[in-house]
């Protein structure tokens, strides 16, 4: 369990990274949106199961965030989406359940801002096929119950503690006994985003970090790593840009993406299979159109409540393969 003294610090992680993504609130003009988008069907893509070193293996981290020590890690294969969950999708959810997301009912931190907005009214359009934003862990993980309803799968979250569930609803640590659509867990995402855990700094299987390949805001050129350019503050479509070798796309910027963990310190023991129960703060991975070079970095780890929620804030969709492989 991470200590209080861990828990303060990530609660101002969270708070400064909570403030860059409430600027995202703010109507720019947008450059992205005309740039293709998918044509096919939103899939999954599997990825084998390994062994890998999870952690900041190039040493760009901040002294203080616990992206170290790195470790060795075990995953079974699992399948996660190949795009981010889009507007167009969620808005199928919203029509069928009369949903309402947590910034709409203003819950969590952040709808208080002053770019108050929800994922409907964001300060600039979005079209269909960008991602869906200002969603808070809860929205996710109610999303992910919902679509495996409709496909005849068992829930994956207890949606009251947000624990996972396994295929007969009981409560599991194990993420393999789990059936339905769920997050990532930040192992799988990191491991994912890295190719396989390749040593790579940016999740389109890069070094280095240029707006024209990955929506971030580079507005600053602070980092060696990454080229001073356009600061979007807003979405773009889903697959814009190159995805990495994986076939997977924006695991680096557009959306910033929950995954299904509760935020801990890594050990320096080699996991397998790892998931951090419990119940706040959750894990954000992959920065994102307004966040900079740093946090769009495949080891950068943030955290926020499960209720909170900003305008960078979306997610992408995750399967258990069932099978024990690595
Ligand atoms: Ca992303």
């Amino acid at each position: 369990m991470v200590s209080a003294r861990g828990k303060s610090r990530w609660s101002l992680v969270a708070i400064a990274v909570g403030t860059l993504g409430g600027l995202c609130g703010l109507s720019v003009p947008g450059t992205g949106a005309a740039e293709k988008s998918p044509s096919s069907p939103r899939g999954m893509v599997r990825v084998d199961g390994g062994l890998f070193m999870m952690g900041d293996l190039l040493g760009d981290g901040n002294a203080g965030q616990p992206e170290i020590p790195v470790h060795e890690v075990a995953l079974d294969s699992f399948y996660i989406s190949r795009y981010e969950v889009t507007v167009k999708e969620f808005r199928r959810f919203v029509e069928r359940t009369g949903y309402r997301t947590s910034a709409e009912k203003r819950e969590g931190a952040y709808s208080q801002s002053p770019y108050e907005t929800h994922w409907k009214l964001l300060g600039y359009t979005q079209t269909d096929d960008e991602p869906v934003l200002q969603m808070s862990w809860n929205d996710a993980a109610t999303y992910c119950n919902w679509l495996s309803r409709e496909e005849g799968l068992p829930p994956a979250y207890d949606e009251k503690t947000g624990a996972l569930l396994d295929a007969g609803g009981g409560t599991t640590t194990d993420v393999h006994k789990v059936t339905g659509y769920r997050l990532p867990t930040e192992a799988e995402w990191e491991f994912a985003a890295r190719e396989r855990g390749k040593k790579v700094r940016f999740g389109n299987g890069k070094n280095f970090a240029r707006p024209s390949e990955i929506n971030f805001d580079a507005g600053s050129d602070k980092y060696a790593y990454a080229e001073k350019g356009i600061s979007r503050k807003r979405s773009t479509p889903v697959g814009s840009f190159k995805p990495n070798a994986l076939g997977l796309y924006d695991m680096s910027g557009n959306a910033w993406e929950w995954c299904t963990d509760v935020l801990a310190d890594y050990p320096a023991k080699k996991r397998v299979n790892p998931y951090v129960a419990g119940d706040e703060p959750r894990i954000l991975r992959g920065g994102s159109m307004g966040g900079d070079a740093k946090s769009a970095r495949v080891f950068s780890r943030y955290c926020f409540g499960r209720a909170d929620h900003c305008g960078n804030s979306g997610f992408r969709l995750a399967r258990s393969d069932g099978s024990k492989d690595r």
